[in-house]
């Protein structure tokens, strides 16, 4: 009797262990991970010109051995016809490189950083311009048109790439809660904000452009004040529910380790506005853009960022921007063979 009893006895003490060991490891997340320019270049590296699949180079793949699932491109220059963005990515390699994620299954957002119609200074010279771009009788208006025109013809292209459905996502006007884009708060009304975002919006939809678009504000002036009025705010520019799919907000890590808590906080006010303006109106919840640049926080990744996701379960997707090819400290995403490259595969193996 007594051998039976000892071995019943230990395998039920080994399943109970296993059975406690799952239920204590940590849940994935489900939330997909984005990276600006992705493909095009990375810290010291470049693939402006053309390429054939097999040159494909990815900043994510270097780290963890997958493409992204999702590729952030910015469409700034397309307004003046240019043939390579305000980065110098061209958009002809944009279209490539839209292509190729799409058929890997992955998906793209669009952002523009557009000029500012009245002046021609780029999108931070807040020369108040808004109320005249949505005046139809001032020349300011016509330049807007043409650029809204090639801006959606634009994304006509990369939309009719699509492979899988709801593969592209379009944010209009970011980051308007901040005091630096000229249609930004300081600069502009949210009346006229909205005008803007619907105007450009029904133009998309004059070229019957399949994508899902959203809006994403950034610091909130009221952040500091109270929760309820930083999704006031939120609330005030939101540009209608048939005009948005997904809302977000953008928010940085400035200030290294020392940093976290002025992160944490202005990300929690923002990311509870987001959230709660999102369930109300029954659209998609993102974190549109967020990031450390030069990973001055050590092991962002797994120390702030995935906590910070865990909060939120209905996240969708995180973007981080760009690692500048050309500026050796402006990037966010670690580079291969360092420390942090390994603290990021943790964090990507728990999403
Ligand atoms: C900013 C920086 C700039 C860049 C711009 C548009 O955050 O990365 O260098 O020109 O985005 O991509």
């Amino acid at each position: 009797m007594r051998p039976l009893f000892s071995f019943v006895h230990k395998s039920y003490i080994v399943l109970l262990s296993l059975v406690l060991l799952a239920a204590c490891q940590p849940t994935k997340l489900r939330v997909l991970f984005g990276h600006q320019d992705d493909v095009v270049y990375g810290s010291g590296w470049q693939r402006l010109a053309d390429s054939t699949y097999a040159d494909t180079r990815s900043c994510i793949r270097d780290v963890t051995g997958q493409y992204p699932d999702l590729i952030g491109f910015d469409i700034g220059g397309i307004e003046l016809n240019h043939s390579r963005n305000l980065d110098s990515v061209p958009f002809s390699r944009m279209l490539e490189e839209c292509a190729r994620q799409f058929e890997r299954g992955g998906k793209v957002t669009l952002s523009w950083h557009a000029r500012n119609p009245l002046t021609g200074g780029n999108s931070w010279d807040t020369t108040p311009c808004l109320a005249q771009v949505i005046d139809p009788d001032t020349e300011v208006h016509d330049t807007m048109q043409v650029w809204i025109e090639r801006a959606a013809a634009f994304v006509a292209q990369v939309a009719a790439l699509q492979t899988q459905p709801d593969q592209l996502i379009v944010r209009l006007w970011h980051e308007q809660s901040g005091n630096w884009f000229w249609w930004g708060r300081e600069a502009a009304s949210a009346q006229d904000y909205i005008a803007l975002w619907q105007w450009t919006r029904n133009y998309m939809n004059i070229l019957d452009i399949n994508a899902l678009y959203a809006y994403s504000p950034d610091k909130l002036t009221l952040y500091e004040d109270t929760p309820e009025g930083a999704y006031r705010e939120t609330a005030e520019w939101y540009p209608g529910d048939e005009y948005v799919d997904i809302i977000g907000t953008d928010c940085y890590h400035h200030g290294g380790a020392e940093g976290t808590e002025d992160y944490l906080y202005r990300a929690h006010r923002q990311l509870d506005a987001a959230a709660r303006l999102a369930k109300e109106h029954g659209k998609r919840f993102a974190f549109t853009e967020t990031g450390c640049e030069a990973l001055r926080c050590p092991n962002w990744y797994t120390t702030v960022l995935l906590p910070l996701l865990r909060e939120y379960p209905d996240i969708e997707y995180v973007l981080v921007w760009r690692n500048a090819w050309d500026i050796p400290t402006h990037y966010f995403l670690p580079l291969p063979g360092t420390p942090e490259a390994e603290y990021f595969k943790k964090f990507i193996n728990q999403l």
